[in-house]
């Protein structure tokens, strides 16, 4: 497969894969801030750049509007990813966001946003080096401007905008193969409404398996098993981030957390990220916690449906109870919040409750990217520490 773009970009090359004598870490060295271009690339005459105010109520509409009906989908088109707005105004607003990285396309004509990406600021550490980074992510062109070449210009343009912020390494994930992922995740599903995810097409009745079978397979206690399991409240913020940087210092590239990040990425916030702490009822230390976050999708054309609930696996850490016990958990609390299916990625040590607490593994794969930053071997999923939102 030729890359016309990617072949141009410091990225890792399919052709230097196995190639012992490169070395790990940036491809390119910083350049002065002199030298990045100080005026945004050109786009094609009749658009125009923007950039998106996610403060501002009327933008954050039409940024929701566009990637409700033009972002991701999954290979059948039954389904699109349906992000809430409260949720892209927590996604792109953590400690230390550049607005300048929030970046849309307009028609110059009608005003009307047709393209989109985001980055924000990170710090990921890959094995002994923490290094700054963006994560970009939400690049989105409207499906009536597909293949034009519009997407190389909105990557060069936040690359541009990232540099001026003198950072120079960036990482993301895509569902498609680009030169050259560092690992290779799956996602799993854990079916919480196994009726509704068989009537909608998200899965199939099994072989030899009747409906109410299939209900009872997945059927979970009505309460949780942890004693002291509760919400995560703002007191557990220096807990939970002794514990998130302790179980993430194992991993080969996970995320540098201090406690304002974690504020902002784990406290709890309504119908878009949860999180629960294990409170030891003897010594009231906090010693585990789950957390999820809430990305619904659109049901494209079913008559009965038309949003899937989905909860999907963030960070956890199980000091003290048992990790399929904490999982299970975190699935019944799922349950009861309503959503129809629980999912995670093969990373970390989610490989050890997938198959026990009865999630199966779904089709098509998640890739991960770094830009301008060589990991040397690839990894294994177990041995990355990071997911994206
Ligand atoms: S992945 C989700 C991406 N979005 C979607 O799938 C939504 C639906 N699809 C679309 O909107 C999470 C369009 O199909 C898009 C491509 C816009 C995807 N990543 O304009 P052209 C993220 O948001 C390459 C990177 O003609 P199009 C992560 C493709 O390989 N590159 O295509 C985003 C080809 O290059 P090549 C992608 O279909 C990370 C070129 O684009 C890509 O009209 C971005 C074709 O462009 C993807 N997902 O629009 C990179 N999909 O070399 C950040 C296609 O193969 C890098 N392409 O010829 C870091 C920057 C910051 C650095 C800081 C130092
Ligand atoms: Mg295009």
């Amino acid at each position: 497969m030729r890359h016309r773009f990617w072949e141009t970009q410091p990225v890792g090359q399919f052709k230097d894969t196995g190639d012992t004598s490169l070395t790990e870490g940036p491809i390119e060295p910083p350049a002065p801030l002199s030298a990045v271009k100080p005026e945004p690339y050109n786009l094609p005459a009749l658009y125009e750049w923007t950039t998106c105010d996610m403060d501002d109520e009327q933008t954050c509409a039409e940024v929701y509007n566009l990637l409700t009906n033009n972002y991701v989908e999954d290979d059948e088109n039954m389904f699109r990813f349906n992000y809430t707005k409260e949720f892209l105004q927590w996604a792109l607003r953590p400690p230390g966001y550049f607005k300048a990285w929030h970046i849309g396309v307009r028609v110059k004509a009608t005003k009307k946003l047709v393209a989109f990406i985001t980055g924000v600021p990170a710090r990921i550490r890959v094995r002994d080096e923490v290094v700054r980074m963006a994560e970009v992510n939400f690049l989105c062109v409207h499906k009536k401007l597909r293949s034009k070449r519009l997407a190389p210009v909105m990557i060069k343009e936040v690359t541009r905008r990232v540099h001026l912020e003198n950072i120079w390494q960036a990482a993301y994930t895509a569902g498609v193969v680009l030169p050259t992922p560092f690992t290779t995740c799956r996602y799993w599903h854990r079916s919480l409404n196994p009726k509704k995810l068989i009537d909608v097409g998200f899965s199939q009745l099994g072989a030899r398996m009747t409906m109410n079978r299939t209900i009872r397979l997945y059927k979970l206690p009505g309460s949780t098993a942890t004693p002291g399991l509760r919400k995560m409240e703002l007191r557990d913020v220096p807990a939970v981030t002794r514990l998130l940087r302790e179980y993430l210092s194992q991993f080969v590239v996970a995320p540098d957390l201090d406690e304002n990040d974690v504020e902002h990425w784990l406290l709890p916030l309504e119908n878009v990220v949860e999180s629960y702490v294990v409170e030891s009822p003897e010594t009231h230390e906090v010693t585990d916690f789950f957390s999820f976050y809430s990305l619904p999708s659109s049901i494209l054309g079913n008559q009965n449906y038309s949003v899937l609930k989905a909860a999907y696996s963030y960070y956890n850490v199980a000091k003290t109870t048992p990790l399929l016990q904490l999982m299970n958990d975190a699935l019944i609390v799922a349950k009861q919040k309503d959503y129809d299916v629980f999912n995670a990625l093969d990373v970390m040590h989610n490989e050890t409750f997938l198959k026990e607490l009865k999630f199966g593994p779904g089709d098509g794969q998640l890739h991960y990217y770094l830009y301008n930053y060589r990991v040397r071997n690839a990894l294994r999923p177990s041995e990355l520490g990071l997911v994206l939102l």
